[in-house]
């Protein structure tokens, strides 16, 4: 049994997605942001970091954080969404690591800028979104080669995939990148992912920017 803090938020679907894809008993604490219960010191221990997503693997009692450490973590357990081969793995986490490293920090400092900070900065706005778009360049480049980012579909796909749905809000336009947007309609074909994308259900939230503040004034 594996428990999952997660919000319904983007880093948090990816692990959703890869527990429904692996079919890995799981349980949900659903974290409210805006409460900023991520920063509880009884969850601080899960995540020093106090962000989602974590999960603790009950068999060893193991706690994982990083939403690319748990897809890895996951992988590395069932051996599936994976490649067989160091080589073939070192393929797969070459996407994850650009997805955690590259695209999720860019485009939620993108978002950020457009839309939370409180400060109307557009240099910086558009030095991350044009940043957001060359990243998805490389991502579409691949695609155009390759049904999936390494040489199955993996976790490296299910890291990418919920950024790259909601880019419209970093004022990213997918129809500017034709096969990324082909590649979110067959993941969007797969039951695990439409699952996935609904844990945990969407959480109503009265006033999102208060709540993004509250956050980043932490
Ligand atoms: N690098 C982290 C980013 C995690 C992250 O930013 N999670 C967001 C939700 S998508 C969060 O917990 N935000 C609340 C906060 O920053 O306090 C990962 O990939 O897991």
């Amino acid at each position: 049994m594996i428990d999952f803090y997660t919000a319904s938020t983007v880093n948090g679907y990816k692990v959703a997605i890869a527990l429904e894809e692996l079919g890995l008993p799981y349980m949900v604490h659903d974290l409210n942001l805006g409460e900023l219960e991520q920063k509880r010191p009884d969850y601080l221990k899960i995540n020093p970091n106090g962000r989602i997503p974590a999960i603790v693997d009950r068999e060893s009692g193991t706690a994982i954080f990083e939403s690319g450490a748990c897809l890895v973590y996951l992988a590395e357990k069932t051996g599936k969404l994976t490649g067989a081969t160091a080589e073939a793995r070192g393929r797969v986490n070459s996407w994850v690591f650009l997805q955690t490293s590259g695209v999720g920090p860019m485009q939620g400092q993108a978002n950020v800028f457009l839309h939370y900070f409180g400060e109307d900065l557009p240099r910086v706005a558009a030095r991350y979104v044009n940043e957001t778009k060359r990243l998805y360049s490389i991502v579409n480049d691949r695609l155009g080669v390759s049904e999936w980012l390494a040489d199955d579909y993996s976790i490296a796909d299910i890291a990418m995939f919920p950024w790259m749905i909601i880019s419209d809000y970093a004022d990213v336009s997918l129809s500017d990148y034709p096969n990324i947007k082909a590649w979110t309609e067959r993941m969007h074909a797969r039951p695990a992912v439409q699952r996935g994308l609904g844990v945990p259900p969407k959480r109503e939230i009265a006033d999102r920017a208060a709540a993004v503040q509250a956050i980043l004034q932490r």
